[in-house]
């Protein structure tokens, strides 16, 4: 992933089957637009493929994850461009990755940003990060899954408080609700944080990975009865895998899985 070259983004794999997306456009924290999106997209679509990558994190910057949709890029906007041209749709394109993503959130991540980083499989955050939808201040809502993806992470009165009063909710208030699965001390360690966990997650079956997320992801959308039938079936499926024979052959011999993901 490293050979391809972006405008917005930095991409790199710092860990043995992880890749590394950081936002990168400082200049207005990361204030999320069309040709970022679309960077991000290409990216992730990409690393999708690459069999090398198990696992991704996505970050920004220590001040911001992303600091919203770029507002002024918004201002001059008409119904007709935005409902005319389907803005934004092409923004959620993140959530078809089958690849687990962590977003490890510091800084500012309002609005479109957090939309962004509840987008992703585990979200991860520092302390001090600052989670907020405050579209509501400019006369707009959430526009990329905020009221639906919030609601379902903490709750309707906590989401409604947040996305009716804009205001901000801390990092630690974040994993104490539920948003974020764990809160580190700094930007650093959060994303080395979410580093680890994407190493460790990276070095299981990728076929076993896939399936994981893909019944996790259904819970979204099935009722209970439904999504554990097809959890089950799922799970019937990967006994066709080598790997199923391989990760329960060595437990039994008390050995190491040597994964084909096949
Ligand atoms: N859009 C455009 N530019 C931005 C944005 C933004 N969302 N956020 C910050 N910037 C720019 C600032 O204009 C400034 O640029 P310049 O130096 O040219 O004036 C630069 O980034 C640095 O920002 P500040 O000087 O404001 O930095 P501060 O540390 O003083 O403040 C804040 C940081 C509190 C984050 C502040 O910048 C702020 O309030 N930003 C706007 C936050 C916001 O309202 N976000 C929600 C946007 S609406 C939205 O996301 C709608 C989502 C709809 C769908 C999106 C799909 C993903």
């Amino acid at each position: 992933p490293s050979s391809q070259t972006y405008e917005y983004l930095k991409v790199s794999t710092p860990r043995t089957g992880v890749a590394l997306i950081e936002l990168n456009r400082p200049k207005a924290l990361n204030a999320l637009f069309t040709p970022l999106i679309t960077e991000l997209n290409a990216c992730a679509k990409q690393l999708d493929k690459d069999s090398s990558i198990g696992a991704i994190v996505l970050t920004g910057s220590p001040k911001a994850f992303a600091a919203g949709a770029d507002i002024k890029e918004m201002a001059p906007k008409t119904f007709g461009d935005v409902y005319g041209n389907d803005f934004i749709e092409s923004w959620n394109d993140l959530t078809l990755t089958k690849k687990p993503i962590i977003s490890a959130v510091n800084g500012y991540a309002l609005g479109g940003g957090c939309e962004l980083a509840m987008m992703a499989d585990i979200v991860y955050c520092s302390a001090s990060a600052n989670f907020g939808q405050p579209e509501i201040k400019l006369g707009v809502i959430p526009g990329a899954g905020g009221s639906q993806r919030l609601t379902k992470g903490i709750g309707k009165s906590r989401a409604m408080e947040m996305i009716l009063t804009g205001d901000n909710l801390s990092g630690t208030k974040a994993g104490e609700w539920g948003l974020a699965a764990k809160v580190f001390e700094d930007a650093e360690k959060c994303v080395e944080g979410a580093l680890d966990t994407a190493e460790k997650i990276a070095g299981y079956s990728r076929l076993a990975v896939k399936a994981a997320k893909e019944v996790v992801n259904k819970s979204q959308d099935l009722g209970i009865r439904e999504g554990v039938e097809f959890e089950r079936r799922v799970f019937h499926g990967l006994f066709g895998s080598q790997d199923q024979k391989i990760g329960m052959k060595a437990f039994a011999e008390k050995k190491k899985a040597e994964w084909t993901h096949e």
